[in-house]
């Protein structure tokens, strides 16, 4: 009997489970790039050539390898619009009674196929270190979720970095290496630049048409878009960035979008490379004595702990998850998210290269962009759909701990004992963003002070009730309690003006 393989755009491996589950003589597989998952969140464009270019790109592959595939183009007059639509149209043209899939990244897209009229099989995605059960497992009965413990565990399992049984270089986690302030000269390799071939080529034009982006860039489009250029992109970082990744990881640098970081998130979420093919190119580098071990450990964390401990938390705690707001944050999200049009020189450097590039780092999407959402009040759900639109990495599973837990504590504090806020002070530290900005990062209140000087304050005093008692907040409480009356008055009216300035479309 003939069944349906369906293969989504974040599917593009070949022994994807639908597709081991399938039979090549007999089945078909079904890719289609539909309107709905191009606008259910405002995408930004070059996540969506991204995307469609490598679902083209591997629609081919399986061709080669003797798969039956029937793909469908957003320009195809008989596109049905959406996958389960799209699903039920091939069905008929086919005769195939029953589908079967790999559980997709998003709950919305799992609903959708549980309600879709012909039974959809969703076969759990096994390219993760974890499976769901074992992530289960692990969380079961502890009080706090912390990812450090579950890192060494995946550790354990792959072996990765472990020498008899220990972890190699004596210490789990290195850190500790990995925090300095970068030099002013510190700029890095840039990740490797593709250029179109004809099927991107079309694919740009097709988005150039349909999704028309009036605030993020379409031109220079050059990420991998098949398996092979993805793995010369992963090899590339390894001999040119890796080595000196650990040190700076943390460093933001003014027209410098990626320093000595891969990029190779939005290819190992798509599928062309796979997490353990991705830290073994890390490891061998290490042993072969290339990389320093806190470099090969730093990135090596990042996939197989805290990429994983991320997912494990969104199948967990379930749709709910990403609807929490514990802090009651209502405030949209600002104009200047869209435009770069700010005086802060830290969200617009982050944001213009967002927008530039669809891509940013850990530390300017949590300590810039997230931060001054968490210390400004924004909607944890806005600023979701914001995150999701934004990044070519971006899919619910991996965002919504990041972005609902970690980034803006709106989970309560599952994820993270404390808020992650700063005052300016900390990106003065890792950037040299401050220095040619509109407000001084040294000015605490008065003409042209940092507004996350201003609001770090506001933050903590109108959620004295939650962390007021949190033993990691004590300091910045004791801080704020030693000031006198009139000061923190002048504080509280100052962010409180600001905030209504904000509010007010000014530009601020
Ligand atoms: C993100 C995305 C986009 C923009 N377009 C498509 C598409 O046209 N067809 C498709 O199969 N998948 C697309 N995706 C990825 C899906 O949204 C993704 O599979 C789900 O969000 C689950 O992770
Ligand atoms: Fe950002 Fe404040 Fe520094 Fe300006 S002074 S770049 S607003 S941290």
């Amino acid at each position: 009997v003939k069944r349906l393989i369906l293969v989504l755009g974040d599917q593009l491996t070949p022994d994807v489970r639908a597709l081991r589950e399938g039979n090549r003589e007999t089945d078909v597989v079904v890719m289609a790039e539909v309107g709905a998952e191009a606008t259910y969140v405002d995408h930004h464009p070059k996540k969506i050539a991204f995307l469609f270019s490598a679902m083209r790109h591997f629609a081919e592959e399986l061709r080669r390898d003797g798969w039956d595939v029937r793909y469908t183009t957003l320009d195809d007059p008989e596109n049905a619009g959406t996958i389960p639509a799209e699903l039920l149209r091939r069905a008929a043209e086919t005769g195939a009674r029953e589908v079967l899939a790999t559980e997709p990244g998003e709950f919305r897209l799992i609903e959708a196929l549980e309600d879709c009229p012909i039974p959809v099989h969703q076969f759990e995605d096994d390219r993760f270190v974890a499976t769901h059960a074992e992530f289960e497992r692990w969380a079961e009965g502890r009080k706090e979720l912390r990812m450090e413990w579950f890192y060494r565990d995946m550790r354990r399992k792959t072996g990765l970095l472990m020498e008899d049984g220990e972890p190699a270089g004596g210490k789990w986690n290195f850190d500790h290496d990995n925090r300095r302030r970068p030099p002013k000269t510190f700029r890095g390799a840039r990740p490797m630049h593709f250029a179109p071939d004809g099927t991107t080529d079309d694919v740009l034009h097709l988005v150039h048409e349909r999704f028309p982006s009036n605030h993020y860039a379409h031109g220079d489009f050059w990420f991998a878009t098949s398996r092979g250029e993805a793995r010369r992109a992963l090899s590339h970082f390894v001999a040119k960035s890796l080595p000196e990744f650990g040190d700076y990881q943390d460093a933001m640098m003014r027209g410098e979008h990626f320093l000595n970081h891969a990029i190779v998130g939005l290819y190992l979420n798509a599928g062309l490379l796979g997490p353990l093919e991705v830290c073994r190119a890390a490891e061998e580098a290490w042993k072969a004595g290339e990389v320093p071990i806190n470099a090969a450990e730093g990135f090596i964390r990042q996939i197989i702990g805290w990429r994983e401990y991320v997912r494990g938390i969104y199948y967990m705690q379930g749709p709910g998850y990403a609807l929490r707001n514990a802090l009651g944050h209502e405030r949209d999200v600002p104009a200047f998210y869209w435009s770069a049009d700010t005086a802060m020189r830290c969200m617009s450097e982050c944001v213009g290269q967002t927008m530039q590039t669809a891509y940013a780092h850990h530390i300017q999407r949590l300590m810039v962009l997230g931060n001054f959402a968490l210390l400004a009040g924004v909607s944890p759900q806005g600023l979701q759909d914001w995150f999701m639109g934004a990044y070519a990495d971006a899919y619910e599973w991996v965002m919504s701990a990041n972005v609902i837990g970690m980034s803006q504590h709106a989970d309560g504090g599952l994820m993270a004992s404390k808020p992650y806020v700063s005052s300016g002070a900390y990106i003065d530290r890792m950037s040299d963003y401050c220095a040619s900005c509109e407000y001084s990062v040294k000015a605490k209140t008065g003409e042209g002070a940092c507004p996350f000087n201003l609001l770090y304050w506001h933050f903590l005093d109108r959620h004295r009730e939650r962390f007021g008692n949190n033993p990691r907040m004590g300091n910045m409480y004791r801080t704020w309690d030693r000031m006198d009356d009139a000061r923190r008055e002048t504080v509280i009216r100052e962010a409180d003006e600001w905030l209504a300035r904000l509010d007010r479309g000014e530009r601020v």
